[in-house]
């Protein structure tokens, strides 16, 4: 059982207990109802909330996690432990045949990043250390293999689910691609927990469904997806995360001594690089999505563009036009880091990825603008991260206008943001 520090107070004591209330032993969920298993990326973000409370279940969760990696590399997207009739797609749904289920999709690798981390605090170390680089190695080299595009070296996504971002406009086009005709009749459980308004349409649901029935149609042979999937598209988002954790995972295997693993990560990471590249959209003056497919490229500024800082990819003019997106930006909203451009008219306040703001995000734009040394930016993301939970409370997203508290409430994430990033104290 997990102790609450007695110097923990007010916000902060609050979000311990949605960590505590959340925990299920050795992994955690994001929130209870709307989400009852283990997501990827999340869990990576709450071993860093954890980390303040007990250093060995924050390396639990990461654990949990690595151990539901395939043979071929990925670490799916969820990892179903436990049955729970309260969301779908649930198991059966995905069909993958795995012990744990699991669905048959990955999402950002968030995972090298956040085992630096821990190790950087001293956390975790020797034979454990080298068994989570190990995991993260392996997975890198799945993206590689299983979802870099040959042509550009940009990571693409078979479904907007694996990119985080799942209804963001950028998927609009690519997804209208999707034949949705013949999906399997089916019922959404998100609706039951959070209001319509704040979640995907179900034109995106039914489209969302074709692509897992596709997965299943070639038995989530990986490297088929990547080849015959109706949907693959360049993410800057993962991109970018994947390029920052090569980098955290280089100087892990440096610290263990692991010059063939340095060495093939450096490789990686140079057409890594020309994948965020070729990412650029010259139109916009921004990075966003590239439709491998069908050719088109994202139409506006997403919360992603800014993470061209965070990989450290994004110098010279491209600099200085995120730059000036962000001011224009931070002009228009109250409460940084909007998921989707408040200029473009697809830009929806409430809805999900198409207009709110995300602790997670908002903690990656800011590690970049601080690792170029851009304080006054870093800050202007910290503090309204910090003033969106300091008014609204622990909630899954929030109105970059108002500030308003949205979707899934005591949510995992943000609770493990404000623990290791957001509040005064740290
Ligand atoms: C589908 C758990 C996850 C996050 C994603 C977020 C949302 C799931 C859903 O919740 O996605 O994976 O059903 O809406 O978009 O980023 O990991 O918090």
């Amino acid at each position: 059982m997990i102790a609450i520090p007695e110097t923990l107070t007010g916000r902060s004591r609050e979000a311990a207990e949605i960590l505590l209330a959340n925990d299920r032993g050795e992994f955690s969920v994001p929130t209870r109802g709307l989400y009852p298993f283990q997501w990827n990326w999340d869990s990576a973000f709450a071993a860093l909330g954890y980390s303040h409370l007990d250093g060995e279940r924050a390396v639990r969760e990461l654990e949990s996690l690595a151990g539901a990696q395939w043979p071929d590399g990925m670490i799916p997207h969820i990892v179903f432990h436990r049955p729970d009739p309260g969301y779908f797609p649930g198991p059966e749904a995905w069909g993958t045949d795995r012990t744990p289920p699991t669905s048959g999709i990955s999402q950002p690798p968030v995972f090298a990043t956040a085992v630096r981390r821990l190790a950087d605090r001293g956390l975790v170390s020797g034979e454990r250390l080298r068994r989570l680089v190990e995991t993260a190695e392996r997975w890198h080299a799945w993206f590689g293999e299983a979802r870099m595009d040959e042509a550009t070296g940009a990571i693409g996504v078979v479904h907007p689910w694996e990119s985080g971002r799942d209804n963001l406009p950028d998927w609009d086009v690519p997804l209208s691609a999707v034949d949705a005709s013949g999906v399997k009749p089916y019922q959404r459980r998100d609706l039951g927990h959070v209001d319509a308004s704040m979640r995907p349409t179900k034109d995106q649901y039914d489209r969302f469904m074709a692509l897992v029935e596709f997965g299943q149609s070639v038995g989530w042979d990986q490297k088929r997806l990547k080849a015959e999937s109706p949907f693959f598209v360049g993410d800057p988002g993962v991109t970018a995360i994947l390029i920052r954790a090569e980098r955290d995972l280089a100087d892990l295997a440096e610290g263990l001594g692991d010059a063939e693993m340095v060495k093939r990560i450096r490789g990686r990471a140079e057409r890594l690089a020309a994948g965020m590249d070729a990412l650029w959209n010259e139109e916009i003056g921004a990075y966003a999505t590239l439709d491998i497919r069908g050719g088109g490229r994202g139409p506006a500024v997403s919360a992603a563009s800014f993470l061209g800082f965070y990989a450290g990819v994004a110098r010279g003019a491209k600099a200085a036009s995120l730059n000036a997106h962000f001011d224009r930006i931070a002009g228009r909203c109250r409460y940084l880091m909007p998921s989707w451009d408040p200029d473009s008219p697809l830009f929806d306040e409430k809805r999900y990825w198409r207009g709110p703001a995300w602790l997670v995000v908002n903690r990656l734009i800011a590690a970049g603008f601080a690792w170029e040394g851009d304080e006054a930016r870093a800050k202007r993301i910290r503090d309204d991260s910090r003033a969106l939970v300091a008014e609204g409370g622990f909630y899954e997203y929030y109105s970059p206008l108002t500030g308003a508290p949205l979707g899934g409430a005591d949510f995992t994430w943000t609770a493990a943001m404000w623990l290791d990033w957001a509040r005064e104290e740290v």
